[in-house]
């Protein structure tokens, strides 16, 4: 096929340009363009409403909400966090010298594995930092069982999980608070930006003043805080492509039922399911390499589509532990992730979304196909 421009995993979707532009051009007209202005007030409002959750506490990225929302909840010591996640979530830890203990996922769903994790509690252990990868819930019982009695506290990073529900629950409402990135690439984008949601009314209070410097009214500042804040912009595109959710969710479903179909029978070759009692944003097409049937394996593979113009990724390969600083500083921890490792060798992420036709997919299943079975 070779596609005439590339074709990236991570395009973002778009809502209604027009509303978009009146936003933005009554935002330009106030002259009011940050610190929690009525975009963002909105906004705000708008997924809390969405969620289910009292306290939206909007941002620049989830990478800051993450640390954010660990130091208001004054995780120190060591947190248990998978490795199989996007680095972000560790350096969020680490960047607070909080040391990220990895732990193994579980190879049915990706994400982290409870009976992996009571091993891993020492003294200095104060939280769990779970991951609802690809959008499909942890399990939250599980989590928060041990968290009771072990006296853990639990965040969840849900960058991945605008919209996505676990046990019919719209994730956003686990734990003591979870994180969402808005992120260009993400199911929901503010081009960048990220939330934190709880139903804490302390937390919520403490993370507001934690964003704009620890401000209370005009010189006044009563915490140490940072430049967390959403700026009015970025909430203009959020709230856009808040009203472009059902649209988008259908797209995304309709492509990864084509690529199901494109690959069904391709020896070696399996699609992640997404369970259908559940809500998802099928914001992730998500292939396994299984080397010991397939042709090629998985790099081989991402190396034919590349070859065409295809921008597969190899998400999360290959594993937090296995990248800066947590390479040299905790040089055996592979040793007890052995799912992790044997998972993100296999792992690829395929283009969805918006500008991603049905033909298109069928290009790519296609090209998949002739590597895995050459
Ligand atoms: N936790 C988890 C579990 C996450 O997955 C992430 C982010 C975070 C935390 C942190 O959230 P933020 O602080 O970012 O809000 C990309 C994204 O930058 C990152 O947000 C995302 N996860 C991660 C999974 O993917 P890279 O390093 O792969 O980015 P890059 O530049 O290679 O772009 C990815 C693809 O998207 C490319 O193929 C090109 C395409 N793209 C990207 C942008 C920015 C576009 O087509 N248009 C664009 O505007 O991390």
């Amino acid at each position: 096929m070779n596609q005439s421009s590339p074709l990236h995993v991570g395009r973002p979707n778009i809502g209604n340009l027009e509303a978009l532009w009146a936003r933005i051009n009554d935002m330009l007209d106030r002259r009011w363009f940050s610190n929690n202005g009525p975009l963002v007030q909105e906004f705000e409002k708008r997924i809390s409403e969405f969620l289910g959750v009292k306290h939206v506490v909007a941002m620049c990225n989830a990478t800051v909400a993450l640390e954010i929302a660990s130091r208001a909840l004054n995780l120190h010591g060591e947190v248990i966090v998978p490795s199989y996640t996007f680095i972000a979530t560790a350096h969020a830890l680490q960047w607070q010298e909080i040391t990220p203990v990895f732990c193994d996922m579980d190879p049915a769903t990706h994400n982290i594995d409870p009976a992996k994790i009571e091993r891993l509690i020492t003294p200095k252990t104060t939280g769990v930092l779970g991951v609802h990868v690809w959008g499909r819930g942890c399990d939250t019982e599980a989590i928060e069982e041990i968290a009771v009695r072990h006296n853990l506290k639990v965040m969840y990073d849900a960058s991945h999980g605008f919209g996505c529900s676990k046990g019919g629950r719209m994730l956003g409402s686990f734990g003591e608070c979870e994180v969402f990135s808005f992120h260009a690439t993400k199911f929901l984008n503010c081009f960048e930006g990220g939330a934190v949601v709880t139903n804490n009314d302390g937390l919520a209070e403490k993370m507001r003043l934690m964003r704009n410097f620890g401000f209370q009214g005009f010189d006044n500042v009563i915490y140490l805080g940072v430049n967390g804040k959403m700026s009015e912009v970025h909430a203009a595109m959020g709230l856009t492509n808040l009203e472009a959710v059902e649209e988008i969710i259908a797209i995304n479903r309709r492509n990864y039922g084509a690529y199901r179909e494109g690959l069904a029978d391709v020896a070696g070759i399996s699609v992640i399911d997404y369970d259908p009692s559940e809500r998802n944003n099928y914001q992730y097409v998500v292939i396994e390499v299984d080397p010991e049937v397939s042709s090629s394996n998985r790099d081989e593979i991402v190396e034919a589509l590349h070859a065409e113009n295809v921008i597969a990724r190899k998400y999360f390969w290959p594993g937090c532990h296995k990248m800066e600083p947590y390479r040299s500083l905790q040089p055996n921890a592979g040793l007890l992730l052995p799912e992790t490792e044997r998972i993100a060798a296999r792992v690829i992420v395929l283009p969805t979304g918006q500008t991603v036709e049905v033909e298109t997919v069928a290009r790519v299943c296609e090209i998949i196909r002739d590597a895995a079975t050459k």
